[in-house]
């Protein structure tokens, strides 16, 4: 075109016809294909199967059930520990959400927070996490900071942004007991306008934390645009630990987020080898299941009292 060379590619998504499937259903299936060829890298075509078609159905009876769903008595909180290893004491603890379908049951929770964002829904669930860690924390005698997940949705849309500054300012909780957990891949549709509502909540006192980095394009122009507290480092990362090319990234990205003065925090330590290689790259904090699982409230609470009284533990 105009003396240059313009290279297309496309995505594909097939299905077989069969006079016994309507036509609505047809290109619905067929749409459902076109998702996963793009999902899998495009530039490629991927066939309606069978197993595509257990996939959707139950897609679509969780989407059904997200839209019909009362969030605020469906959805609940866990509390997972993050734990300072200079310290070694559980300093903050991620929100996560959990969620009971009455129609589906227990819905795992990368399912329905997947499906909650294809279908524009999570924007919701963010809001009402925010509240039961708000009122987590009102309820507990020595809150900690708590850390809550912020989805691209809600850094992109200035209404959800307004609601969620809503519920903070109706608290007199110390911002600082409140994070915030942000994905790159939430950042990339637009990031000046992700920007500008990330400083809404900056400004404010609370820090923010890039979640699953090392994954993804890792781009360091975040770092220097955006007011980023704490890189947390994704857990495929420790799950490799052996690997010296491996425990060399991690050296360096604690080497950059001291020079930065962010924390850098270690996803997914679950033993207590990945918990000496985190001491050893130089991490400030740890997350994972060696410190302590998603847990209730009431579990995170008893786990701080005793942490601030040792004593007590001890006469028990
Ligand atoms: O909670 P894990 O325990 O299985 O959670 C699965 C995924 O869902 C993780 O990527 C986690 O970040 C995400 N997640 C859990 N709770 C929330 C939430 O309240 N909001 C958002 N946006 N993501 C969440
Ligand atoms: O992506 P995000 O940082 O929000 O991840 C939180 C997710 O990681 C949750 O799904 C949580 O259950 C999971 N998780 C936390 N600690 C561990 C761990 O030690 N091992 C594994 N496999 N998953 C973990
Ligand atoms: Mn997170």
């Amino acid at each position: 075109m105009d003396g240059r060379l313009i290279q297309l590619s496309a995505s594909m998504g097939c299905t077989q016809f069969k006079k016994t499937v309507n036509s609505t259903l047809l290109i619905r299936n067929a749409d459902y294909a076109l998702l996963h060829a793009k999902k899998h890298g495009k530039n490629r075509v991927v066939i309606f199967t069978e197993e595509h078609e257990r996939g959707a159905k139950q897609r679509f009876e969780i989407e059904d059930a997200l839209r019909s769903a009362d969030f605020s008595s469906e959805i609940k909180v866990l509390f997972q520990p993050q734990v300072d290893l200079g310290s070694n004491q559980v300093v903050r603890a991620e929100v996560l959400a959990r969620w009971d379908s009455p129609k589906l049951g227990r819905i795992q929770p990368d399912r329905f927070i997947n499906v909650s964002e294809e279908s524009g829904l999570i924007s919701k669930i963010t809001v009402v996490v925010l509240k039961k860690a708000v009122a987590a924390l009102k309820s507990w005698q020595n809150p900690i900071p708590l850390a809550v997940n912020l989805s691209g949705h809600d850094l992109l849309s200035n209404q959800v942004m307004d609601e969620i500054i809503d519920v903070l300012e109706a608290t007199d909780l110390d911002p600082s007991l409140l994070e915030f957990e942000v994905t790159e891949s939430a950042m990339m549709a637009d990031t000046e306008k992700a920007c500008a509502n990330l400083n809404r909540l900056s400004s404010r006192g609370h820090s923010v934390a890039l979640d699953d980095f090392g994954t993804g394009y890792s781009n360091f122009n975040y770092l220097r645009e955006l007011p980023i507290n704490k890189l947390k480092v994704d857990r495929s990362f420790v799950e490799d630990i052996g690997n010296p090319t491996t425990e060399k990234i991690l050296h360096s990205l604690t080497v950059t987020a001291n020079a930065l003065g962010v924390d850098c925090l270690l996803e997914g330590v679950e033993d207590e080898l990945q918990l000496v290689m985190a001491k050893r790259v130089g991490a400030h904090s740890v997350q994972g299941y060696f410190f302590g699982r998603p847990m209730e409230g009431g579990d995170l609470a008893a786990t701080i009292l005793k942490q601030n009284n040792p004593a007590e533990e001890r006469r028990a």
